[in-house]
């Protein structure tokens, strides 16, 4: 009888994979085909690779997004005063380095908005640490960070104090993606506005753009400017259809589970993800989420079979029609560091899972170009 051995190809491209010339179509490095994990993996090989990461990171290809570069030229030929809006929860922190690169010179206020929809025993202070160390990552030192949750009193004079204080009567850009909060933050500073200038607020299809914005006068020579919205393109919710994404955003909070998963053992995200744990000792894992998202503890050998199974009879939500065969998602390995912290794995968008990294292996299964980000956790 002949022996049938499986060839390893990039799950990407399709290349057959190689370990042997580095220059040659297909390398990959001797230890990733050797691993005890290969079989059960989708690969990449280097090349592949490389361009993956690029991709599940905060990046924008929006035409939209084009604009919002282009109205931050300006931002960054005035010396303006960035507010950079970040939804607590969506805020995984993968940063856009092309905004990064526009407002990296410039003092740049975070607020990070919907903190009603954490547990009142979180620590604002944890999030508050988790926001600078990501900013600082990407090498921006927040001037200020300012927490606000909707029914938190936003003290909207004090802030715009603040903020008259940092622009130095230079103009302000808000900026974040879509859907961050900024609209609902201006209205309620605009609630303690006066108007000193001889302009109208308006709405204003930027110059040299075809964005409409909002713009409120500061004075008679400087604005505040509302930028459009990043575009969603590397979260779960830019990805999957309205009433799927109506699923995952939390609707008044953000819940957690938790599941002790031994080596070979995976946690299914709906049909939309899976965390699985490949080698370590007993891990609890646990997940936050939008109230309405629903794991389930499957083994790993079959968890291929039990997410197209969900996709079938969506038992465990959510469930998106966009993807529903192994070949629309993405696998990322994760090596932890064994410093008995705990770290997060996050899914820009539908949630992430906190445990103490003690050297484990950890793949993470995600919709195809969705950004995800692992870090020291957002919540101690
Ligand atoms: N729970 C909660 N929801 C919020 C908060 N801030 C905003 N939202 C909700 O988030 C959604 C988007 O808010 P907007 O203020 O319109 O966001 P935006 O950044 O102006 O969005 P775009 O202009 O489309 O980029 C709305 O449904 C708001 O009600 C908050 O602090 N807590
Ligand atoms: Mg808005």
């Amino acid at each position: 009888m002949a022996k049938i051995k499986r060839v390893l190809r990039c799950h990407r491209c399709g290349v057959v994979l190689q370990s042997k010339k580095k220059s040659e179509p297909g390398y990959i490095n001797p230890e990733l085909i050797a691993s005890e994990t290969a079989q059960e993996s989708l690969l990449y090989c280097n090349n592949c690779y490389e361009k993956l990461k690029a991709m599940n990171g905060s990046v924008l290809s929006a035409e939209s997004d084009e604009q919002i570069l282009k109205i931050l030229d300006d931002a960054k030929a005035t010396d303006a005063l960035i507010i950079w809006v970040i939804d607590t929860f969506l805020f995984n922190g993968t940063i856009s380095p092309e905004i990064v690169k526009k407002v990296k010179h410039l003092d740049v206020v975070v607020i990070g908005t919907k903190i009603d929809l954490f547990d009142k025993r979180v620590k604002r202070e944890d999030i508050s640490n988790f926001i600078r160390d990501r900013f600082e990552e990407v090498g921006i030192k927040p001037y200020s960070i300012h927490l606000f949750g909707k029914l938190s009193n936003l003290n909207g004079e004090e802030l715009l104090a603040k903020l008259e204080k940092a622009r130095a009567g230079h103009d302000v850009y808000m900026i974040g993606s879509i859907a961050s909060g900024k609209t609902t933050i201006i209205n309620k500073l605009l609630g303690s506005f006066k108007n000193k200038s001889k302009w109208q607020i308006k709405s204003e299809t930027y110059g040299g753009t075809n964005a409409k914005i909002l713009e409120i006068p500061l004075s008679n020579s400087a604005f505040f400017y509302e930028v459009p919205g990043f575009s969603l393109v590397n979260s779960v919710l830019g990805k999957v259809e309205k009433d799927v994404s109506r699923l995952i955003i939390p609707k008044n909070k953000v819940i957690t589970q938790t599941k002790n998963l031994d080596a070979g053992e995976s946690i299914m995200i709906g049909s939309l993800g899976a965390i699985s744990l490949v080698k370590g000792k007993t891990t609890a894992f646990k997940f936050y989420s939008g109230e309405l998202v629903e794991i389930k503890k499957h083994s790993n050998k079959h968890l291929q079979m039990h997410m197209a199974e969900n996709c079938e009879k969506k038992t465990y939500r959510p469930v998106s029609e966009r993807y529903n065969s192994f070949q629309d998602f993405d696998l990322f390995e994760y090596t932890m560091e064994n410093d008995g912290l705990m770290h997060d794995i996050s899914i820009s968008g539908l949630g992430w899972v906190s445990f103490i990294a003690k050297g484990q292996i950890v793949h993470v299964l995600l919709p195809k170009g969705v950004a995800v980000k692992e870090s020291l956790s957002k919540i101690k």
